[in-house]
């Protein structure tokens, strides 16, 4: 198998055990490797880069490796005050020094560290756990604040400019693939009315940026909860993973990611569409725990787009998975038909359900900036 023999091609003690494909990412390909010695086990992140999605492999690693070392220093420097060990995955450097291993295909392999002893989840259903991911987010984007934005490339240009998604997802629309699954599902042409019905505010958070009022700075850029890490001990949150998409952009991305897959406890791939919907004290824990970490770094302009965020986030996910599904599922991984169409459900019933309760969620944003 090909993982396997790109799996030994990195700087690691022992024989490979085993290698399992591990994860539910919608984009690259995961694997957890165990290595064994004499005496000691090692067990490592191997994955397969999905070059349709990143087209310069070698540059997401150049941001990763920067972000990562900057990270890390930060954290042994900060860890006397820290309540608790804070973690981060370490790009593994191949045998020949690189940061990855290209496979005879041309397929990009990188190594990273793995978090001891912790786990993700799917979905979050009590207010400490949702905490905890508002602390993981939050003191992230806090040790990464200082990076210079000019040290970063944008690995993925476009990436959460809602702007830009609903050109696309117009460009789309003409094309015939598109107009038959229109043609032939109520649902779709509903979803389609729910997109037309909120075009005046896609540019919210991009007209604020434009007119200087909000600043770019270093992003994680895909924070989902299935990216937090909790560590099975102590219950605290150690580490996030998953760090591709780590570029400049508005911390609003982040948090607006954090939220609509945290605090919908339905999950993304919910059936019913009755269960969708943004949960109050789940929203109210993660903030407390976000603006633990972040309240000192935010500027009064990026707090007061924090709802706005929320709110965008559903809808930009839900446009894209929309945009997939009518394109053919181009770009996230499917496994059945319909499965972007409901992916795509879900995000607009939670954006609905994140209109119903503005007043309140920004009741709660006050009381915690
Ligand atoms: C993708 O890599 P993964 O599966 O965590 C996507 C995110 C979406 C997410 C939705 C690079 O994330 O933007 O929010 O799916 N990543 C990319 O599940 O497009
Ligand atoms: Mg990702």
């Amino acid at each position: 198998m090909l993982a396997e023999s790109i799996a030994m091609k990195f700087e690691v003690p022992g024989q490979l055990v085993a290698l399992e494909a591990i994860g539910s990412g919608n984009v690259n390909d995961t694997y957890r490797v165990v290595l064994r010695t004499t005496f000691s086990e090692e067990q490592y992140i191997l994955q397969r880069i999905n070059q349709k999605v990143f087209q310069h492999p070698a540059l997401v690693m150049a941001n990763m490796k920067a972000v990562t070392d900057h990270a890390h220093k930060r954290i042994l420097a900060e860890a006397d005050q820290a309540d608790r060990i804070w973690q981060l995955p370490r790009v593994i450097p191949a045998i020949n020094g690189d940061d990855f291993v290209v496979d005879e295909m041309g397929g990009y392999w990188r190594a990273l560290s793995m978090i001891a002893s912790t786990t993700s989840y799917e979905r979050i259903s009590i207010p400490e756990h949702a905490t905890e991911a508002g602390r993981v987010l939050g003191h992230f984007q806090s040790i990464i604040s200082d990076f210079p934005i000019d040290q970063l490339q944008d690995t993925l240009p476009g990436f959460h400019i809602t702007p830009e998604y609903l050109r696309k997802y117009d460009q789309v629309l003409t094309q015939p693939c598109a107009q038959e699954r229109l043609g032939i599902s109520a649902e779709s042409r509903r979803l389609a009315k729910f997109i037309d019905e909120r075009r005046g505010f896609v540019d919210v958070l991009e007209s604020a940026r434009e007119r200087g009022e909000i600043p770019l700075r270093p992003i994680h850029g895909d924070p989902k909860i299935t990216n937090v890490m909790i560590d099975k001990l102590t219950g605290k949150g150690t580490s996030i993973v998953d760090l591709d998409t780590v570029k400049p952009g508005l911390i609003h991305y982040d948090f607006g990611d954090a939220v609509r897959s945290g605090c919908n406890p339905a999950g993304e791939e919910a059936t019913d569409l009755k269960e969708v919907k943004l949960d109050l004290d789940l929203f109210q824990a993660l903030v407390e725990g976000y603006l633990f970490e972040a309240k000192n770094f935010l500027t009064g302009a990026e707090k007061s787009y924090l709802y706005d965020a929320v709110r965008l986030i559903a809808f930009e996910l839900g446009l894209r998975f929309f945009k997939d599904y009518l394109a053919g599922n181009v770009y996230f991984k499917t496994s059945h038909e319909g499965q972007n169409l409901n992916r795509a459900r879900v995000q607009f019933a939670l954006c609905e359900s994140i209109e119903k309760r503005e007043s309140k969620m920004r009741e709660i944003l006050e009381k915690y900036c």
